[in-house]
């Protein structure tokens, strides 16, 4: 009897006190997702550390986080063991190559990941404080690959649609050229002859083969996203399908297959994965887009609206028709705990490496974002939008330098494998969609920085712009 009192008393604290965020942090590959988090992770423990003692690594989320009194009401942000049900995001590891002697940028990943924070809160109200204790906000971040939200589009179409959209951009410059062999190979078959295996299995080979030439490139928008990986030994055989038009058995099978990947991306990812979250980082690396050249960027620019209204359509429910029975909806794994399931509320797009521009010109690089994301993502009822120029990882410091006689804005930042700061103008940021005059001028150039010095004992939070403001924009509702 005491014991079910007591059970009853847990589940009540539970439900009064705690709280869980589902933060999902997104964006394609080298976008800055394991930076960013690592960064975010860092600070919010180093602001947790002090607890209102003066090292203010967050300054706009502490704003967020103070009383009625004006006082932090927060009492300590601690790293949570990790459950199991996914793969641990490796903080302590990116953390020492972040902080080593000779500091160096994480490693690629290439998996998703996640890790938990326990952030306790003081209530806001003297009322509420003297009624409850302290409130217990689970934060769970997730790293994920964005390129998978790049197939969320692809649920739209049918077979046929999206292979005469896919095999239109595929016959354009610059990709055509890279995809050469796939093109000859489409041109050698006949759709309308019998379903011959192994052509399906090359072609199949060559699309994606194609796909990858056109990431090297630096071409973004490629579907699907999972193609880019290497082939697994345990790919289903529904995977091998590429873009055909016309009719007849082989595009008849190929429909098929295509169909089948979509159940399989509605099933896996989106009724279960991202279902579950709340809040989400788009992270966008812009200003590599620029420096790739227009086709790049003309690219990233149409990844960018795509995820966008993938993310659109998937907060307003509008790819979920898929007529599944329950049986068929696999528990979330994913973001363990209490899994309550509810609508996005918050949307952070980011322009990430910030440090690279001078102060102004991050004022175009958001405006920049904005021009390429509202389209798509604004003037929506629901989730509340907002966009950044921001650095996880302030690697540079803003400066003036004189250029062909005149002062200019630059930043000074030591150089991946040399010893001394040197200025750089990396090129001027449009502030909306480039003009045509834009390309002409190839002078944006890109260089990689060596990250500032950290402290290893994570003390003293990692220097960053911006991350504060993301943050209290992000989750600062629910502290
Ligand atoms: N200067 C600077 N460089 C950054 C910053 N964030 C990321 N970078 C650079 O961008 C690279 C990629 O960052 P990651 O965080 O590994 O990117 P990711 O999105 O996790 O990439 P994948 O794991 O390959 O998908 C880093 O190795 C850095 O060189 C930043 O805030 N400032
Ligand atoms: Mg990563």
């Amino acid at each position: 009897m005491r014991g079910l009192a007591a059970g009853a008393a847990a589940r009540l604290d539970t439900f009064v006190n705690e709280d869980r965020i589902a933060l999902a942090v997104t964006g394609l590959s080298g976008a800055g997702k394991t930076v960013f988090i690592t960064s975010l992770v860092n600070n919010l423990l180093a602001l947790g550390r002090a607890a209102g003692q003066g090292r203010d690594t967050l300054p706009r989320l502490t704003a967020a986080l103070r009383g009625p009194d004006g006082a932090s009401r927060l009492r300590g942000v601690r790293v949570l063991a990790h459950d199991g049900a996914l793969p641990a995001f490796d903080y302590a590891g990116k953390l020492a190559s972040l902080s080593a002697d000779t500091p160096a940028w994480p490693a690629p990943t290439r998996d998703m990941a996640r890790i938990s924070l326990a952030i306790d809160v003081e209530r806001r109200g003297p009322l509420a404080r003297r009624l409850a204790g302290p409130r217990r906000v689970r934060l769970d971040i997730l790293d994920y690959p964005g390129e998978w939200l790049l197939d969320l589009p692809l649920l739209r179409h049918s077979f046929a649609a999206w292979s005469a959209e896919a095999l239109a951009l595929l016959r354009t410059p610059p990709r055509a050229a890279v995809a050469a062999p796939f093109l000859a190979f489409l041109a050698g078959l006949n759709p309308a002859g019998p379903a011959d295996a192994v052509a399906i299995a090359q072609g199949h080979a060559l699309y994606r083969a194609a796909l990858r030439g056109c990431a090297a490139i630096g071409l973004r928008y490629l579907q699907p996203g999972r193609f880019l990986a290497a082939p697994a030994a345990d790919d289903p055989p529904f995977l091998a399908f590429f873009p055909l038009e016309g009719r007849g058995a082989t595009a008849g099978l190929l429909a098929g297959r295509f169909a089948a990947y979509q159940r399989h991306v509605r099933r896996t990812f989106f009724d279960t994965r991202f279902r579950r979250f709340d809040r989400q980082v788009m992270l966008v690396d812009l200003l590599s887009a620029l420096h790739a050249g227009r086709a790049a960027f003309e690219d990233t620019a149409r990844a960018v609206a795509d995820i966008a209204r993938g993310l659109r359509e998937g907060w307003g429910g509008g790819l979920r028709a898929d007529g599944l029975p329950l049986a068929h909806h696999v528990p979330s794994v994913l973001l363990g705990g209490r899994v309550v399931p509810r609508p996005i509320g918050r949307v952070a797009f980011v322009a990430t490496k910030a440090d690279h521009v001078p102060a102004l010109r991050r004022e175009n690089l958001r405006n920049l974002l904005r021009a390429l994301a509202a389209p798509a993502a604004g003037g929506l009822a629901g989730p509340a939008v907002s966009y950044h120029a921001a650095a996880a990882v302030l690697a540079t410091r803003d400066g003036t330098a004189r250029i062909a006689g005149r002062a200019a804005e630059v930043v000074q930042g030591v150089v991946l494998g040399e010893a001394q700061a040197r200025a750089f103008h990396v090129g001027d940021v449009p502030s909306g969609l480039p003009p045509d005059s834009f390309w002409s001028d190839s002078y944006f150039t890109l260089p990689v920085f060596r990250p500032p010095r950290i402290v290893a004992d994570g003390s003293h939070g990692i220097p960053h712009l911006g991350l504060d403001i993301i943050l209290a924009e992000l989750i600062g509702d629910r502290l």
